[in-house]
């Protein structure tokens, strides 16, 4: 898969797109990622990419035709006959990214990611050479680099080879939809509290269900939204209501 970036600072994914599983799927060639500077397609001495809002207001508007040029020039596909990238604006107007909206970008082809700087881009860019507007949550950034950033490092993940045997794409999808259960790991005792006796049995069987339950318990807990989307069997659902009747017998203690 090839991801291209435009924006005014590339020099903000140098160590990101060298490190760690990203910088691995991009060594072995899983996934290919250029970085364009938006000051390249601009035509003035001063390399100039903003200007003053129309109707006034103060702060700067990303000014359009430099865009234009960029997604003219790098939008096109990559041999004759393939499919062209998804053109994608990085902004809080856009569709909330999800796993499930991870999933469709990683299925469908290269990416162009698009990173608006100041109070935003022209809107005459989303109009015109725009194929989806992106938002990776409802808080406002200064700029679209960390979300195309969260793009590339989710998306990546997706590619098959990036995610090693350890990291499992298949475990995470068993427990697709729930949130992950705890984790321990050495020391046995921290501060006073020890690791649950299960995760230390040898009893595999016992383990999984241990993971299933707290897996349960925490998404019940955190993010109860996420229940009515997760593909639960009948054995979840009666473990769901025993641990809900559980959470009001605590409740209702005292
Ligand atoms: N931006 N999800 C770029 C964001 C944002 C978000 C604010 C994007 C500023 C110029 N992008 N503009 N949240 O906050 O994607």
């Amino acid at each position: 898969m090839r991801v291209q970036v435009v924006t005014i600072f590339p020099e903000l994914f140098a160590p990101f797109l060298a490190t760690s599983l990203v910088g691995r799927a991009v060594e072995k060639g899983l996934l290919e990622v250029a970085v364009h500077d938006l000051r390249d397609f601009t035509e003035d001495r001063h390399r100039s990419a903003d200007d003053e809002p129309y109707g006034g207001g103060g702060g700067m508007v990303m000014t359009a035709p430099p865009w234009i040029r960029a997604v003219r020039t790098l939008g096109g596909p990559r041999e004759p006959g393939a499919a062209p990238p998804r053109r994608v604006l990085l902004s809080p107007q856009g569709r909330r990214l999800d796993e499930a909206a991870v999933r469709e970008l990683a299925s469908r082809g290269d990416l162009l990611l698009l990173c608006g700087r100041y109070e935003g881009v022209d809107e005459r860019v989303r109009r015109t050479v725009v194929d989806e507007e992106l938002s990776i949550g409802d808080y406002v950034l200064s700029g679209g680099e960390l979300p195309a950033m969260v793009v590339v490092e989710a998306v990546s993940r997706q590619i098959p080879g990036v995610v090693g045997l350890a990291g499992s794409v298949e475990r995470d999808s068993f427990r697709e939809g729930l949130l992950d259960h705890p984790h321990y790991t050495r020391p046995p005792v921290v501060e006073g509290l020890a690791v649950p006796e299960v995760l230390v049995s040898g009893d595999h069987a016992a383990i999984e269900r241990w993971r299933r339950r707290e897996a349960l318990r925490a998404t019940l807990a955190k993010r109860p939204d996420l229940l009515a989307a997760a593909p639960l069997d009948d054995a979840d659902r009666r473990e769901l209501e025993r641990l809900a009747g559980e959470a009001e017998d605590e409740a209702g203690e005292d």
